[in-house]
C-alpha cells in the first residue's frame, strides 16, 4: 500500500493522513532498527567500499522532477545505509567519534521530533534550562567557581576554538569588535595542536602566518620553555601576543600539554590560556584519571566535545569561557526581532545572541538524556575501562612480532603503531622507515576492501605513515582489538 502513497498522504499534507504518517514512520523505523541489530555484529562488514565514480552507479541520487512514492524512499533509506560507513561497528577504530549510543540516537530521533531552534527561550524552553543545567555541571567539572563561566554549543570543536579566539581578542581588544583590526596580534599553539587554531587566526583576520606553533616531546606535548621565547621574541618584533592553546588530548598521538606550565607562562605574559580538550575533555568524569588534566582550572576558555570521549552523537561540541558575560559582549547583534528586550520572560534565558551564528541546532537533549542513563557513575566506568583496553592495545602490540609502537607508554586513547612486513624487518631502520611510508596506506586500502575493520593512518613530521588507533568505543572489546592486530598482519604479509 505504501507504494501508492506520497508525501500529500501525510500529515501535514494530508489533515486525515495520520495511519499513513504512522504506517511510513513505522517502516522507516524498522529500517533503522535493521541497521543497528546489523552493525553490532562482527560478521557484518564495517563498509562495503566503492570508488566515487562506481558508487554513483550504483545509488541514485537525483533530485526528480516528479515526486517519488513512499516505497520508493523507503527503498532510497535502505540504499543509504547500506553503502555508509558503519561507524558505531566495534572494529570502526578510524576516527575520535565513533560507537553508537542507544540512549543518545533517542535523544537525536526526540531532537528531531521537536525541530526547534535553539537561540531563544520562547521557542526552546526546557531545551534551554536543560543546556543551562549541563553546562553548570560542565563548568564544576573544569573546575571553576559556581559563579563563573558561561558556555556555548557549537557546531563541532574547530568552531568552538574559534569562539575562544574571538573572546579572548574581545576581551584584551575590544574595540576591534566595532571599528576592525588593525593592530599586528598573534597566538600560539603547538606543531601538534588542532590546525582550526590556524583556521581561526585567518578567518578572524589575525593570519596564518601569525598563529606561531611551538615544538613538542618526543610524544607531543607543547615545549612550554619554547612557548615562552616566542612569546618574548614577538613582543620584541612588536607583535601583541595575546592567545594561547594548550591541548588536552592532540589528534594523532592523543598528547596532554603541560597544562600548569602553560598557565604559569599565560599569566606572566599577561595572556589568554585556552585548553582545547576537545578529545581530552571527558577525563574529567574520571576522578583516577582526572589528574592529568591538572590545570585546565586556571584556563581563560575550554573547548570540551561531548561527542568524542563522553559519545554523544554527532554532533555534540562546547566552548566555555571563564568570563561570565563575554560570550555575549563579543558577539551580541541584538537583533530586534529576535532579542527583544521586553518580552514577558527573563530575557537573560535567550541564549542567541551569544552566538556568531543565528539558527542553532538543539545539541542538548541527547547529551543530557544519555549523561542521566550512566550517571557520573556509568562515565567514570566507562573512561576506565577505555584506558584499560588502550593499555591492553599497546602491551598486546609490543608483544607481537612486526609490530612497533610509537609513543611505549600513551597517555590517552591514541595508540600509534607501524606493522612492520617480514620482507623489511632486517632493513637497517633508514631503509626500512623509507619503505614503511607506503606501508600503511597499501594495508589501509585493502583493509577498506575487504571491509572488516577501520583504522586511520597519517605520517607525522619525520615519521613516515604510521596507524593510529583510537579506542573510545565501550563496544569494542579486548578480541575486537586482537582481530585488527591479526587482520593488518594478514592484509600486511608479503
Ligand atoms: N578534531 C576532529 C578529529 C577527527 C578525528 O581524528 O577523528
Amino acid at each position: 500500500r505504501i507504494a501508492k502513497l506520497h508525501d500529500t498522504d501525510l500529515l501535514p499534507n494530508n489533515v486525515n493522513g495520520w495511519e499513513n504518517s504512522r504506517a511510513f514512520l513505522q517502516q522507516v523505523v524498522d529500517i533503522l532498527y535493521d541497521y543497528i541489530k546489523e552493525e553490532h555484529k562482527r560478521s557484518t562488514k564495517v563498509l562495503d567500499f566503492h570508488q566515487p565514480e562506481d558508487l554513483k552507479k550504483m545509488i541514485d541520487l537525483k533530485i526528480p522532477e516528479k515526486p517519488m512514492n513512499l516505497q520508493e524512499l523507503l527503498e532510497s533509506c535502505e540504499q543509504v545505509l547500506k553503502y555508509s560507513v558503519r561507524t558505531g561497528h566495534p572494529r570502526f577504530f578510524n576516527q575520535i567519534s565513533c560507537g553508537l549510543d542507544l540512549v543518545s540516537m533517542a535523544g537525536e530521533w526526540l531532537t528531531a521530533t521537536a525541530n526547534t531552534n535553539m537561540f531563544t527561550y520562547e521557542v526552546a524552553p526546557v531545551f534551554t534550562l536543560m543546556e543551562h543545567e549541563v553546562i553548570r555541571r560542565m563548568i564544576d567539572l573544569i573546575g571553576w567557581g559556581p559563579n563563573e563561566g558561561d558556555a556555548i554549543f557549537t557546531p563541532g570543536g574547530a568552531i568552538a576554538n574559534m569562539y575562544a579566539v574571538n573572546a579572548a581578542r574581545h576581551y584584551h581588544f575590544p574595540g576591534i569588535k566595532a571599528q576592525g583590526m588593525s593592530d599586528k596580534l598573534c597566538i600560539f599553539t603547538s606543531e601538534a595542536g588542532h590546525y582550526s587554531i590556524k583556521s581561526a587566526a585567518a578567518v578572524l583576520g589575525i593570519g596564518t602566518d601569525r598563529c606561531f606553533h611551538i615544538p613538542t616531546d618526543d610524544i607531543g606535548r607543547m615545549d612550554p620553555e619554547a612557548l615562552e621565547r616566542k612569546i618574548e621574541e614577538c613582543k620584541r618584533e612588536g607583535l601583541q601576543p595575546f592567545f594561547v592553546c594548550a591541548t588536552a588530548g592532540t589528534t594523532v598521538f592523543g598528547a596532554i600539554d603541560p597544562l600548569q606550565k602553560i598557565a604559569d607562562i599565560c599569566k606572566r605574559q599577561k595572556t589568554w590560556f585556552h585548553v582545547d580538550a576537545a578529545w581530552g575533555g571527558g577525563l574529567l568524569l574520571s576522578p583516577e584519571q582526572k589528574p592529568k588534566l591538572a590545570g585546565i582550572e586556571r584556563a581563560n576558555s575550554v573547548t570540551w566535545n561531548p561527542h568524542k570521549l563522553m559519545g554523544a552523537l554527532l554532533q555534540c561540541s562546547a566552548c566555555f569561557i571563564r568570563h561570565d558575560g563575554l560570550l555575549m559582549d563579543t558577539h551580541q547583534m541584538a537583533a530586534d526581532y529576535l532579542f527583544q528586550k521586553d518580552k514577558q520572560y527573563d530575557v537573560k534565558y535567550d541564549t542567541g545572541d551569544k552566538a556568531m551564528q543565528c539558527g542553532r541546532h538543539n545539541d542538548i537533549f541527547k547529551l543530557w538524556l544519555m549523561w542521566r542513563s550512566k550517571g557520573m557513575e556509568g562515565y567514570r566506568r566507562q573512561v576506565n575501562d577505555l584506558m584499560d583496553m588502550a593499555t591492553y592495545f599497546t602491551d598486546r602490540l609490543k608483544a607481537t612480532e612486526g609490530y612497533e609502537v610509537i609513543i611505549d607508554k600513551p597517555e590517552y586513547l591514541n595508540v600509534s603503531f607501524w606493522y612492520v612486513p617480514p620482507s623489511i624487518r632486517h632493513l637497517d631502520d633508514k631503509e626500512k622507515y623509507a619503505r614503511l611510508e607506503t606501508i600503511a596506506p597499501k594495508i589501509k586500502a585493502k583493509m577498506m576492501e575487504r571491509g572488516t575493520t577501520m583504522v586511520g593512518y597519517q605520517p607525522d613530521g619525520e615519521k613516515p605513515n604510521f596507524f593510529r588507533m583510537i579506542i573510545s568505543n565501550p563496544g569494542t572489546t579486548k578480541a575486537d582489538l586482537d582481530f585488527l592486530i591479526d587482520e593488518i598482519a594478514d592484509i600486511g604479509k608479503d
